[in-house]
């Protein structure tokens, strides 16, 4: 398995469209467990395959709180089943270190196949609800700082980048303390 490098805020590539997945092959079934491990590596809840530069309609999560429940959807179908909506509290893997409320419908269905290409089809609310709606945007390339106001992207934009220098920062620092191997 592999670590995959998630693309940041505002990179152009995070606004591509996913295309549907025609057939799941092994080679996407190794990308599944990369992303899985990419996401509990980062510390996530869900993660699209927008955010890993793999354009296709692809969504991992786990919310359960020993990260032992890892769910897979594939080629998601959400639909509000509600009118009301609530705000909630959203982060990004794509956009570290900012949270901000965005409001969406309550209660969705999800219409999607998992990884052995069973049907999924549940109707949701919670947190689970939130997530489906937030990783379906990166699919349609749609970032959760696309509904908060100028000012606020501008900010994220900033704090992106310095998140990103003091990140590349810690990794010179880490590879600086590692143990030099010799030949001799
Ligand atoms: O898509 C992503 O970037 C993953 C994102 C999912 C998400 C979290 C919260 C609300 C909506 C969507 C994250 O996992 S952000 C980081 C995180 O672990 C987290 C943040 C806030 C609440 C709970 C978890
Ligand atoms: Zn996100």
């Amino acid at each position: 398995m592999a670590l995959l490098p998630i693309l940041n805020y505002p990179d152009p590539r995070l606004r591509t469209i996913a295309e549907p997945v025609k057939e799941v092959t092994a080679e996407t079934k190794t990308l599944i467990a990369d992303m899985i491990e990419t996401m509990y590596d980062a510390q996530g809840i869900g993660l699209a395959a927008s955010q890993v530069d793999r354009h296709i309609q692809l969504i991992v999560m786990d919310l359960s709180e020993d990260k032992s429940h890892p769910r897979v959807f594939i080629n998601p179908k959400v639909t509000p089943l509600v009118e009301e909506k609530q705000p909630y509290e959203e982060g990004c893997l794509s956009v570290p270190d900012v949270y901000d409320k965005v409001e969406r419908p309550t209660k969705v269905r999800i219409e999607a196949l998992d990884e052995n290409g069973d049907k999924i089809d549940e109707d949701v609310e919670g947190l689970l609800a939130v997530c489906i709606q937030h990783e379906m945007d990166h699919l349609n390339g749609v970032i959760f700082v696309d509904y908060l106001s100028r000012l606020k992207q501008t900010r994220a934009r900033d704090k992106v980048r310095k998140v990103i220098k003091i990140r590349e920062k810690q990794g010179a620092h880490a590879a600086e303390q590692q143990p030099q191997t010799t030949n001799a």
